[in-house]
């Protein structure tokens, strides 16, 4: 997480939200990028969720990723007192394997955006390639290691599968 003042902000509604958000912290940790890591939970910990959202934008940070499964009214709740851009991430709830946390993420009222990405690792995986795109605009060496990523991305892929079995 570095010694620098955090640009993203990365929340998550539980500990059991880890082992999918951490995909997103693997990113900014690749990229060099300074972050926090928090739990701030909608439902059980909501002045601890006020105080962060509200402090954001003042405290440098330039985009928070939040993930939450089931009801997840973090990234919401989270955007209705920051113009710090959300960028949420539904985790795979045990229950009905996400789809509740998409519709209660995605189908946020006009007015009151958040970015969302797909359910699971995936989508955490690439709210941190995004968070990492949007400080690339404003940062060369940032945008330059972006670049490079991605070309080894496409370089990895080979032309024909590997017939197995
Ligand atoms: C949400 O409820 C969290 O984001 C988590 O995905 C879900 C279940 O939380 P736990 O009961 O595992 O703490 O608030």
């Amino acid at each position: 997480m570095g010694d620098s003042a955090p640009q993203v902000g990365v929340i998550m509604g539980s500990q059991s939200d880890w082992p999918t958000m951490a995909h997103a912290v693997q990113i900014l940790e690749q990229f060099g990028i300074a972050h926090e890591v928090q739990i701030v939970s909608a439902h059980r910990t909501p002045d601890r969720l006020v105080a962060y959202a509200k402090s954001a934008a003042e405290r440098g940070l330039q985009a928070i990723i939040a993930g939450a499964g089931g009801a997840a009214h973090l990234p919401g709740m989270v955007a209705a007192m920051t113009r710090v851009p959300v960028l949420g991430v539904p985790v795979q709830s045990a229950a009905l394997s996400g789809i509740d946390s998409l519709y209660s993420i995605v189908q946020m009222p006009g007015g009151v955006p958040v970015a969302t990405f797909a359910i699971g690792k995936a989508g955490a995986t690439n709210a941190g390639l995004f968070a990492a795109a949007l400080l690339a605009n404003n940062d060369s060496d940032l945008a330059q290691k972006l670049d490079t990523w991605r070309a080894e991305q496409t370089n990895s892929v080979a032309p024909h599968p590997v017939r197995e079995g």
